[in-house]
């Protein structure tokens, strides 16, 4: 067996307010709390550094990119990365990123994983984007990400770490089975997912009492169909009048939910995972070498 021992690091409400320090000691106490609990790894939810900015409409650029991190680590987060060394945990951690490239400045909703020696071993840019790109007036509460994010470049990609193979993907991506299958077709025994999920979705309110079971059911499915165990971290209740979902789980590649947070707020949720246990779904039913019939898929990859 190769067991991984993982906590799931639920996030309460994040304060608008709420100076970054402050924030990245509450990841510093759970960082503590698993490694206390003998955690190799503690998964952070998305955007984890700052409230869910995205469900406001600003005026000004410079009002957004407040919120992003023009380094990583930063003047605030070396603290969680020196920490990290300290208690050899690694972890993954969700970020609003600014960057230069080739003179033009990039923003992406952004992922890392973090090995035992505060080394970034892998980054990750999320690909679907949900909400929209205009301000629309008529909705409760905004949702920007196509307007303050750029589609992510990076690909759904797999790194060895931890003893595995594995790889990452950001919330909206989560719902999208593409996003599983591209890494499933290259080994990945752990799927790592941060998120910031309201309970309630302007366009279609009518869905927002299945919020938990959709959360799980797309996770489950990831999860068995590409025999991986998949970590889902959340951002959890009212944050700046908006109720997000905590439901944060880790489940086994059989699609069983194994662990999972109760609260709304900052809450680690421990699991002893074994890689080994996605052996048995990757070499019967999803042996996809002998039973995937990609010449029956092309329809999926077209626009
Ligand atoms: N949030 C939500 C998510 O995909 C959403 C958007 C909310 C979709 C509710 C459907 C229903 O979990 C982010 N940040 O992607």
């Amino acid at each position: 067996s190769r067991i991984v021992t993982v906590g799931a690091a639920q996030l309460g409400p994040i304060a608008l307010n709420e100076p970054r320090k402050d924030v990245v000691q509450r990841l510093i106490a759970l960082l503590e709390q698993g490694a206390a609990h003998g955690c190799d790894l503690v998964v952070f939810p998305e955007l984890a550094l700052t409230t869910f900015f995205p469900r406001w409409y600003f005026e000004q650029q410079e009002q957004v990119d407040a919120f992003f991190e023009r380094s990583m680590p930063g003047p605030d987060t070396q603290a969680l990365f020196d920490a990290a060394r300290r208690l050899k945990v690694g972890f993954y951690l969700g970020y609003a990123e600014l960057t230069e490239e080739k003179g033009r400045t990039r923003r992406f909703n952004t992922s890392i994983l973090v090995d035992q020696n505060a080394e970034i071993v892998s980054k990750y840019r999320k690909i679907h984007l949900p909400g929209h790109a205009e301000h629309e007036p008529w909705r409760r509460f905004q949702h920007l990400e196509k307007r303050y994010f750029e589609t992510g470049n990076l690909g759904f990609g797999v790194c060895r770490a931890f003893g595995g193979i594995v790889g990452m993907a950001i919330c909206n991506d989560r719902r999208w089975p593409e996003t599983y299958r591209v890494m499933g077709l290259q080994g990945v025994e752990m799927i790592l997912i941060g998120y910031n999920t309201p309970v309630h979705n302007p366009p279609a309110p009518e869905h927002d009492n299945l919020s938990h079971f959709h959360n799980e059911l797309v996770m489950q499915a990831g999860a068995y169909q590409n025999g991986t165990w998949v970590v889902g971290v959340g951002k959890a209740g009212r944050e700046e009048g908006v109720d997000q979902i905590g439901n944060s789980i880790i489940v086994a590649p059989s699609g069983e939910i194994v662990s999972a947070c109760s609260t709304l707020s900052d809450e680690l949720s421990i699991a002893r995972c074994d890689l080994d246990l996605t052996v048995s779904y990757k070499s019967s039913v999803f042996n996809f070498s002998k039973h995937r019939e990609p010449h029956a898929y092309g329809m999926i990859v077209e626009r």
